[in-house]
């Protein structure tokens, strides 16, 4: 495991740029006319709930890190079940990880979700680059488009595997967006596509918490079966307003990370 969270982060980003070359370009067009970086809200996993690669494995490099767990979310429709973390230090990303609830879904994808992670083992969880290190398995397009027709979710993880599923502007620390509208406006003028899901805005002031995010870009992946482009990794911009008591409301909305999810899904 890392104990240098920056380095963590840093080899977190280049893996997600690597397959998600938009996010490259909007944080060139966001960041551009500030001389300080972006600061990300969060970042986002996603894994399958078999104990030996289940969410708590994941979460295990953050605690490791001084990172505490703050949340818990339920998504009854999608069969996932996520929790997210924060640092004392608030430039440091939270973390929103999710896990598949596979016994919810077919024997057959619970039998391909058991033969992919099979041979993972501890010192795979345990070791620095886990959480971008991608697939530890072979699949094939057929396979794919099977867990696709259960779960986007269970497709996407079996293809892309470990990796952050997204990084998250934080529009409060943006020198030149006042809010997810102007920033949304400016990557419609640019030519980007957003998750229309629950509206490009999704949530409000009142919940403390205004999101958007990008469709996924399209990215060739190595199937067994041959080459193919399908979605990869978002980019999400997040605005946060303050609690009753006077300080940042920090959590997730369930009902906008319902949507937020559909970012990743096949078009
Ligand atoms: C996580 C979706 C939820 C948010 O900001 O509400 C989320 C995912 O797509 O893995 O990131
Ligand atoms: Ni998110």
């Amino acid at each position: 495991m890392h104990n240098n969270v920056n380095e963590l982060f840093s080899n977190l980003w280049q893996n997600y740029l690597a397959v998600t070359p938009s996010a490259e370009k909007i944080h060139k067009i966001l960041g551009s006319t500030q001389s300080n970086d972006i600061i990300n809200d969060h970042i986002a996993l996603r894994t399958f709930n078999t104990s030996h690669v289940g969410l708590d494995v994941l979460a295990a490099h953050f605690k490791n890190l001084n990172y505490k767990e703050c949340g818990e979310y339920h998504f009854a429709s999608k069969n996932l079940y996520s929790k997210h973390f924060e640092h004392e230090d608030p430039t440091l990303p939270k973390v929103f990880i999710s896990e598949l609830l596979t016994e919810k879904f077919s024997p057959e994808l619970q039998k391909i979700v058991r033969d992919i992670t099979a041979d993972i083992n501890d010192s795979v969880t345990s070791a620095d680059n886990f959480l971008y290190s991608g697939t530890h398995w072979d699949i094939s397009y057929l396979t794919y488009q099977k867990l696709l027709k259960e779960s986007e979710f269970a497709a996407w993880v079996a293809a892309w595997g470990y990796r952050a599923n997204h990084f998250t502007v934080s529009n409060n620390h943006l020198h030149n967006f006042d809010s997810i509208e102007e920033i949304n406006q400016t990557l419609k003028n640019n030519g980007f596509e957003l998750n229309g899901a629950g509206g490009e805005i999704k949530g409000s002031p009142q919940e403390m918490l205004e999101q958007s995010s990008t469709l996924a870009d399209l990215h060739p992946i190595i199937f067994s079966d041959g080459v193919k482009n399908i979605p990869s990794c978002f980019y999400e911009f997040a605005k946060r307003y303050p609690k009753p008591d006077g300080n940042m409301f920090t959590g997730f909305v369930t009902q906008s990370a319902d949507k937020i999810f559909e970012s990743t899904n096949v078009r």
